[in-house]
């Protein structure tokens, strides 16, 4: 067990490595101190905002020493440095972390004790940025966490958008969105640079300068504005940037003399057109106008994040820059124009650095999520950039004509048209003949003489003969710019995030391109922060691993969790272990409490699906089991019900995008069934279903801690990690999952005994949804019955006619069970029978949970950053000194 001199020695690294290293008063002092002469709010009230707002500035004094001492010893020594370039950073509350990576809770505790308030309560008043969708935006943050956690020389880039993802509100009719203004009462962690500060130019044209070289002019100029924000490590005093930008137009745009005659929005149209950019994060691109303006945004970061890098850092020595998915993926052509435009360099030595640059990590296989934009918007918005992406296009294609040859006519075209980055847009000049079928060849002239004709001559022909018919001219399919397949060429490395994913990334998404340059593609399965997610969000587990492990040294080297495998069987560990879980379920009980009025027993199995909604995720799956054990129940006497069934709270949380229907008829659907359910007074505690309202990462962080069994279900090949795996396994939940994703990683990490499994395998998906296609499917009884019973109104008047024939494919409801809930339903059934064997002997569940956390040790962002750094960035550890 742990002894006070491990504890001594803890603290002793946490003050070294603090330049102030502050007690208890002085830093009760330093917050009085901001809440006078920072002015956020009225001075008489020391209330509990203005007491977070106080205490966040105080830290942050503490941050800025470290993070100046971090920059000046990096620029000093010259190192190498990574720049993470993300549209998402889903960062959480900064208040508890920033003290935890400080070591300074108890100091931070007792400090806000003197002057009246509790730390858990002020930290509980900061706003959740949610500068982030999903996974990926996630990833991004506990990427800085490890990347300063391990000293590494980096940098985030993103935008600093005005407004988060949205806000949700559930009411009768499902989600609700509205905005969500987390800058209302101003960040107290930034620091706005505007000495740090680029142009950046949309429209215009291109032109030659007197020197010869292009130049793009002209258009619609607007100022890059840097906001940094310090990323503490843990334990070290290396503190790294998020540098995010914000937009404005040039003072010069603003026209006084408009104002002043009264046209007051003319006036300052230049002003709103340039902060409008960084409103939202993925503004709705139904409209041409949304589309350009996620441009807009895209090439605004990539165009900042790339002027600041080019006076950072010598390119391509010093400077590794990682595209977070496709959307950095103006980085490549703007980075070949800074060189060669700017800064004078031939296509050659531009196109080779910037190869050796950049590198791109693809996070979905879904196609839909493939972006492409189209070549018009492009051409009109980014001129410049257009003409670089041709020739980049071009010698794309002389590439592939010199592998594939002219040979056989029908690969070549196969390959060209798989693997250039401009779509439905005819071959460069220089190869407009390559692709020569036999049908096409011209007649010889001895032919000719002969009166040989081709064969679109004698069609013509035949087509004269006939009774003359006007054909409609067939409609263009429009000419897009693929942005994975420039990441592709343009980077050097290109990853996946699972094992899994990354081989069908090599064997299907990139295949072709894997045949051309195979020592490109890589996998770094994706990890996350232990410091955020055991050990600042469960304290009580967190206190019982070291003191069984008998050090904190887990939170750096999560591989100590595995000795936690020694005592799985041991009775006084797993009483703590099962007490600490019913803290945290306590503390659900209070949140659901809070935000949805129902009242769930902590005794009851929490079960929980977390996530955004999303067709592939299958939350339908997990509440159409939830609809037949209903049923079932119902079917039962009380006493049966009772024998047959653990009780469960089954929780849901998570936003669907706001113009994605079919998964706000889920998020409806899950809320009209947990309606009745809740209220039927023959059920009670056997079963309940919440639905959380606005998940987030704070949410998220109450939620896994109390969740016993967690849902990972997606149709298999479809999921490319999950990162929320990773999480509850670590806070000691059991899986229920498909062969899917990291799923694959985390059951052989903790056992396949530990792992609930069940459903169709990722390779057998094409055929099964062959044979759906083709009607030969025949559902499992099951199934069908709990179809009937969600027509037959027991949810409320509704049919769910969209929901349930989008299963059947009906006329007019789209592809038939595309994602395959009927093909998986009967096994999920059977394995959710399996979960209640398990879960009634509390021996065997202990086990199972003390098994999961020790196997999670590898899915801890700090082995993925190893990677990246070593495997792509080629960076090396700097420690301050
Ligand atoms: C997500 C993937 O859906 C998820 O499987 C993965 O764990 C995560 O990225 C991080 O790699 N993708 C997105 C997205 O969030 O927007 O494509």
């Amino acid at each position: 067990k742990v002894t006070d001199a491990v504890l001594d020695s803890e603290q002793e690294v946490f003050s070294s490595m603090n330049p102030f290293a502050p007690d208890a008063a002085s830093v009760a002092s330093s917050i009085k101190y901001h809440a006078e002469f920072t002015p956020l709010f009225s001075p008489e009230k020391f209330e509990l905002p203005k007491a977070f707002f106080a205490t966040a500035q105080s830290v942050r004094d503490a941050l800025i020493m470290n993070w100046n001492a971090t920059y000046e010893y990096y620029n000093r020594v010259n190192v190498k440095q990574a720049y993470y370039l993300s549209m998402e950073f889903l960062q959480g509350r900064a208040l508890s972390n920033a003290v935890g990576n400080l070591g300074l809770n108890s100091t931070y505790g007792d400090a806000l004790k003197r002057l009246g308030f509790d730390l858990e309560s002020v930290v509980s008043q900061e706003p959740d940025p949610a500068l982030g969708n999903g996974g990926l935006g996630r990833l991004a943050s506990c990427f800085l966490d490890s990347m300063a956690t391990l000293n590494y020389p980096a940098w985030g880039y993103g935008l600093r958008y005005k407004y988060g993802l949205f806000k949700q509100r559930i009411t009768k009719d499902g989600q609700e969105e509205a905005a969500e203004d987390w800058l209302e009462l101003s960040n107290p962690w930034e620091i706005v640079r505007n000495d740090v500060s680029y142009p950046i130019k949309f429209y215009g044209k291109v032109v030659f300068g007197s020197d010869g070289k292009k130049r793009w002019i002209g258009g619609e100029d607007i100022v890059a504005v840097a906001y940094d924000v310090p990323i503490p490590g843990y334990k070290t005093k290396t503190t790294i940037n998020l540098r995010l930008w914000s937009t404005k137009a040039p003072s010069e745009d603003f026209d006084l003399s408009s104002y002043n005659s009264g046209k007051h929005t003319e006036a300052a149209e230049a002003l709103f057109n340039a902060e409008k950019i960084c409103f939202v994060l993925y503004p709705g691109d139904e409209s041409n106008e949304g589309k350009a303006l996620r441009l807009k945004q895209q090439y605004t970061l990539c165009s900042a994040s790339l002027q600041d890098i080019c006076q950072l850092g010598r390119i391509p020595e010093k400077v590794a820059v990682q595209m977070n998915d496709t959307h950095p993926t103006l980085c490549i052509p703007e980075l070949m124009r800074i060189l060669m435009d700017l800064k004078g360099l031939s296509w050659e030595d531009a196109w080779k650095i910037t190869q050796r640059t950049v590198a791109y990590t693809n996070h979905t296989v879904l196609p839909e999520a493939l972006e492409k934009w189209s070549l018009e918007l492009m051409e009109k918005l980014l001129p410049r950039h257009v003409e670089i992406i041709e020739k980049i296009d071009e010698e794309l294609v002389r590439t592939i004509v010199s592998e594939y040859g002219t040979a056989d006519p029908d690969l070549l075209e196969e390959k060209l048209k798989a693997m250039r980055i401009l779509e439905n847009v005819e071959l460069p000049s220089a190869f407009a003949d390559v692709i020569v079928k036999p049908e096409n060849k011209p007649v010889t002239a001895k032919d000719a003489q002969n009166g040989v004709k081709t064969e679109q001559e004698e069609e013509k022909i035949a087509g004269e003969e006939e009774e003359e018919e006007v054909i409609p001219e067939p409609i263009k399919p429009p000419k897009m710019v693929r942005m994975a397949n420039l990441a592709v060429v343009g980077g050097h490395a290109v990853n996946g995030v699972a094992e899994i994913h990354s081989e069908i990334v090599k064997q299907d998404v990139f295949n072709d391109f894997v045949q051309l340059w195979p020592e490109k593609f890589q996998n770094k399965t994706n990890g996350v922060t232990p410091r955020r997610w055991i050990r600042f969000c469960n304290p009580y587990l967190s206190d019982i691993i070291t003191n069984w492990i008998g050090t904190e040294d887990w939170v750096l080297n999560t591989e100590k969790l595995a000795e936690l495998r020694k005592f799985a069987d041991n009775e006084d560990l797993q009483s703590e272990w099962r007490a600490a879980k019913k803290k945290n379920k306590l503390k659900v009980v209070a949140l659901i409490k809070e935000r949805t009025g129902y009242t769930v027993s902590p005794d009851a199995m929490f079960d929980i699906q977390i996530k955004r909604i999303h067709e592939y995720k299958r939350q339908l799956l997990n509440i159409l089991g939830i609809v037949y054990r209903y049923k079932k129940m119902k079917e039962m006497s009380a006493s049966e019900r009772e024998k047959a069934y653990v009780p469960r709270v089954c929780i849901f949380g998570g936003k669907a995008f706001a113009t994605y229907v079919q998964a706000k008829r889920i998020v409806k659907f899950i809320t009209d069934v947990a309606s009745t359910i809740n209220h039927d007074p023959e059920i009670g505690d056997l079963l309940k279903v919440i639905f959380v309202p606005d998940y987030n990462v704070s949410v998220a962080e109450l939620l896994i801690p109390a969740s016993e069994l967690s849902q990972h279900i997606s149709t298999a090949g479809m999921e490319a990690s999950g990162t929320s795996n990773m999480k509850f396994s670590m806070n000691g939940c059991v899986l229920i999952g498909t062969l899917d994703g990291a799923n694959v990683e985390i059951r052989e990490e903790v056992g396949e005994e530990n792992f609930f499994l069940f459903g169709a395998k990722a390779d057998e998906i094409v055929n099964f949804r062959k044979e759906r296609a083709e009607g030969k499917f025949v559902p499992d009884p099951t199934f069908e019955g709990v179809k009937k019973f969600v027509r037959s109104g027991v949810f409320g008047s509704n049919s769910y006619d969209e929901l349930i024939g989008s299963l059947e494919g009906n006329e007019g409801f789209g592809r038939a069970d595309y994602f395959l809930v009927g093909k998986d339903f009967p096994s999920y059934i059977e394995c959710q029978e399996k979960v209640d064997e398990a879960y009634r002997d509390q021996k065997r569940w202990t086990r199972m949970s003390i098994l999961n956390t020790a196997g999670s040790f590898k899915f801890s962002s700090d082995r993925t950053i190893h990677e990246y750094a070593k495997d792509i960035w080629n960076i090396k550890q700097v420690e301050l000194p």
